[in-house]
């Protein structure tokens, strides 16, 4: 769905919007299938090495990894963040719904940012509480007056109790603050970059609860933050970010300039071998066009394509901004 004028003004204005019923809930369900076939072949994996009792495969999406968790950790681990990147996953980061809603905000060259995120925020489970920050804080500084919009989508209702997200409105149009690296916790796996107290922005604080359906739209330099899943069910949810194609860009071939111009963006065409990541707003992982009327050639269609790019990349490191 396009938004409509009220919807661009709330977002421009506060930097954030809940949009109910962005797309049919039938959009999620390809992504759901390709977690749970990562699911069974991990949890598999574990019960024939010894490591499980069994994959749990009567348990419901809601709660099955949850249930595994309690006797095995690590199949977690093997879920989260960008590392499925198969057919569900493309099938929902190219949603037509959803890339309506983008085009909305970020115009119609829409690159598929680098940064999508699987989130299964098990109950009273550490990891899935983030702390405030801007997702600028992540990206380059070359990006910071750039918008980078996240589209955030719950695979289940993401209710207060679940631990929806938190953000704070209105100071998404000052500069990236300062965040903190935390200590990386148990092992090592916790890295995230926090914004302290002192640091923050604002002080009005908003709990943004949404159904399955629906999504949470934000702007890179919104502050926000997950806070704990006091319920009993798995708060699966991703995050999924585009911006315009003429904004920094590792997508291969050719990037565009802030002209329109194709740049070569350090890319060796000459071979067909795909491009370095070296000018773009996250390096360490690959972009990808998702919708383009100028170059519908280049738009990535079949999630082997997307597969393809995402494990050629070759990272660039991001820079080190804070200590
Ligand atoms: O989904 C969450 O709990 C946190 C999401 C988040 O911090 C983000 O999208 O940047």
């Amino acid at each position: 769905m396009s938004l409509n004028s009220e919807q661009l003004a709330f977002f421009k204005r506060e930097g954030y919007l809940v949009v109910p019923n962005a797309l049919d809930p039938t959009g999620l369900q390809p992504a759901i299938d390709e977690i749970t076939e990562a699911i069974d072949a991990h949890a598999e994996a574990a019960v024939a090495d010894g490591k499980l009792s069994h994959i749990y495969a009567d348990e419901p999406f809601e709660t099955r990894l949850w249930k595994i968790h309690q006797e095995y950790e690590d199949l977690y681990w093997s879920v989260i963040y960008g590392q499925l990147q198969g057919h569900g996953i493309f099938a929902l980061v190219s949603n037509e719904e959803l890339l309506d809603v983008a085009e909305s905000v970020v115009g119609p060259e829409i690159i598929g940012s680098a940064v999508y995120r699987l989130r299964p925020k098990l109950p009273g489970h550490w990891h899935g509480e983030v702390p405030w920050h801007q997702d600028s804080g992540y990206f380059e500084p070359v990006c910071d007056d750039e918008l980078i919009l996240t589209v955030w989508v719950p695979f289940v209702d993401a209710t207060v109790e679940r631990g929806c997200l938190e953000v704070m409105p209105g100071v998404h149009k000052g500069g990236v603050v300062r965040h903190t690296q935390l200590d990386p916790g148990e092992e090592g796996r916790r890295s995230y970059l926090e914004i302290l107290e002192t640091d923050l922005p604002g002080d009005r604080v908003v709990a943004t609860p949404v159904d399955r359906g629906g999504v949470v739209l934000l702007t890179n330099r919104t502050p926000h933050r997950s806070t704990p899943n006091r319920s009993d069910v798995i708060r699966w949810s991703i995050d999924i970010r585009y911006q315009s194609a003429d904004l920094p860009t590792n997508f291969p071939p050719l990037a565009m300039d802030r002209n329109g111009s194709a740049t070569s963006n350090g890319a060796d065409g000459a071979n067909g071998s795909l491009p370095e990541a070296a000018l773009t707003c996250y390096p360490p992982e690959s972009d990808f066009l998702v919708r383009s009327r100028s170059r519908p050639e280049a738009v990535v269609r079949t999630w082997q394509e997307f597969n393809a790019i995402r494990l050629a990349h070759q990272p660039a490191d991001s820079t080190v901004r804070w200590e």
